[in-house]
């Protein structure tokens, strides 16, 4: 008897393995749920043409989007009766997730299906890496994401970068199916987005007259004397978000509050607590410039500036940031002192969160929801916050326990400014090591968190700080492929394929890379 079992498992394995090994074959990434190969190509020649239902604008906009990323021209017809075609259809019957959708190549047809649009898309993503010249590999595909969350953030901020680069760096993402990105706008070293009724934001606060040279820990300090600035105006804004938006990608303001805010008070100084000697910040690290929490005119700006960026940004969530906010001004501020009497806080903590809860009521006004890095946890969190765990994962435990949605992005392994090899080979960077090893091993679902409450983590995201990231090659080159592993983190099942058979696809989609013309980190060539 027990061998028979033994002989079983065996047989089992043996099985599971050859499985895996099959898929081994496919340089997809993210790996899809469920792979079969068929052993049917498609040879794409002029005749084929694409089917689909020409009444239907956006379907139309997606055959066009096929057409390029097969490198192609093929007709679009909507007959049926065509005798080779690659079709892209919505069937409502397969009701999974929202971005869920079906793949079925053989010799004679290639057919994409899904509930949604999203779905339809991301079909697309994995048809165009299964491409080898005029040949689409035969398979069957069905596949879905594992987090509803798949992000990446840039920090435009510390360094600029103009809009063709965003759309570039929207192309990369969503070829490898992330439907977030998080735009960091505002910081101690440049204010970023145009806002009509405050000007200066952007004419002053968009400027620094020069960097510090070399790490911010270093003692000397030496600065270059190479003005940095640069801004988004309102009708770039909109440019990037309705590009993003036709590849199925929100976009995620951020908005510094009531911390990182040196360059809007060096704009409008009244809005601090000492009113005066601010100066848009030339070095990095941690500063103790905030908005004053006492003058009923810091929420009137503060109001006025969401009110345009609500118009600007369709996105359900508009992140206030909340992160690394000193108290000392405030210890020091007769008015924020007054305040905490009348609205009775106890302490700095709790003005931080009457802070972030205040404008948390005004963004829900406005059907918005508010994400907060995972400081807005002191004090007392608002209501109906998102919480970005970012100080590890203690924070996202926390909200999740408290059930509050939870975005995971722990320094390590999510923080892309960290060095991804050895320290003497690599670019000077902020500090730490996530090397794409760690980046491929994380499981955004923490060990300590009860299985019932995994369905408020969202999902995760890494982060581009670029304090030290001045150029855009440096930008690519801290982003993949790291940002290929999170992908398949983010978006595979929970029981991936191993990192050394992940290197393996990755060998492909350096090529990828190469075709797209985007910079990368590989240690291998
Ligand atoms: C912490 S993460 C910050 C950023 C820095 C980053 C550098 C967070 C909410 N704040 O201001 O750029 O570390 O890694």
């Amino acid at each position: 008897m027990k061998r028979r079992i033994v002989i079983v498992a065996f047989i089992m394995a043996i099985n599971i393995n050859l499985g895996i090994a099959q898929e081994k074959l496919l340089s997809l990434i993210p790996y899809p749920q469920k792979v079969t190969l068929v052993d049917n190509d498609f040879n794409i020649t002029k005749s084929v043409k694409i089917l689909i239902d020409k009444s239907d604008k956006e379907m139309l906009r997606l055959a066009e989007v096929l057409n390029r990323s097969l490198a192609q021209n093929l007709k679009i017809t909507s007959k049926a009766r065509v005798s080779k075609v690659i079709e892209i259809a919505i069937d409502k019957s397969l009701a999974k997730s929202s971005e869920a959708y079906q793949l079925i190549v053989n010799r004679k047809n290639v057919k994409i299906t899904a509930a949604n649009y999203a779905g339809v898309f991301y079909g697309i993503q994995t048809l165009h890496q299964l491409v080898e010249g005029d040949l689409i590999k035969g398979v069957m595909i069905e596949d879905e994401p594992r987090f509803k969350y798949r992000g990446l953030h840039i920090d435009v901020c510390r360094h600029f970068f103009p809009v063709e680069f965003i759309k570039k760096f929207i192309d990369v993402m969503a070829f490898y199916k992330y439907n977030n990105l998080h735009w960091h706008l505002t910081e101690d070293q440049g204010w970023r987005i145009e806002i009509k009724k405050y000007p200066k934001l952007t004419e002053i606060g968009s400027k620094r007259a020069q960097t510090k040279i070399g790490h911010y820990g270093d003692k000397l300090h030496e600065f270059d004397g190479v003005p940095v600035e640069g801004f988004y105006t309102q009708e770039q804004i909109k440019e990037i978000v309705a590009y993003a938006k036709g590849k199925y990608i929100n976009v995620i303001p951020e908005i510094e509050m009531p911390g990182h805010a040196t360059a809007a008070l060096t704009s409008y100084p009244h809005l601090g607590c000492k009113g005066e000697d601010y100066k848009v910040a030339e070095n990095w690290g941690v500063f103790h410039t905030i908005y004053c929490a006492g003058k009923e005119s810091t929420f009137k700006f503060l109001e006025d500036v969401i009110d345009e960026v609500v118009e600007l940004f369709p996105s359900k969530y508009i992140h206030i940031g909340g992160d690394e906010a000193f108290k000392d001004h405030w210890k020091e501020c007769l008015l924020c002192k007054k305040r905490m009497e009348e609205e009775g806080l106890k302490d700095f903590h709790e003005l931080q969160s009457y802070f972030i809860q205040r404008m948390e009521k005004y963004i829900n006004s406005k059907g918005k929801q508010i994400i907060g890095w995972d400081e807005i946890l002191e004090g007392g969190l608002a209501p109906n916050a998102t919480v970005m765990s970012w100080r590890g994962m203690k924070g996202g435990i926390a909200a999740a326990n408290m059930d509050h949605d939870v975005i995971m992005t722990p320094g390590s392994p999510c923080y892309f400014d960290n060095y991804q090899g050895p320290k003497s080979d690599e670019p000077l960077a902020i500090g730490g090591m996530n090397t794409l090893e760690k980046v491929y091993e994380f499981n955004p679902f923490p060990k300590e968190l009860p299985t019932e409450k995994h369905h408020f983590i969202l999902g995760a995201q890494a982060n581009l700080w670029s304090e030290y990231i001045k150029t855009e090659d440096h930008m690519e080159y801290m982003a993949y492929p790291r940002a290929c592993a999170l992908s398949e983190v983010l978006w595979s099942s929970e029981k991936k394929s191993s990192f050394e058979e992940f290197k393996n696809r990755m060998k492909k989609h350096y090529e990828f890379l190469d075709a797209m013309n985007v910079n990368y980190f590989d240690k291998e060539k």
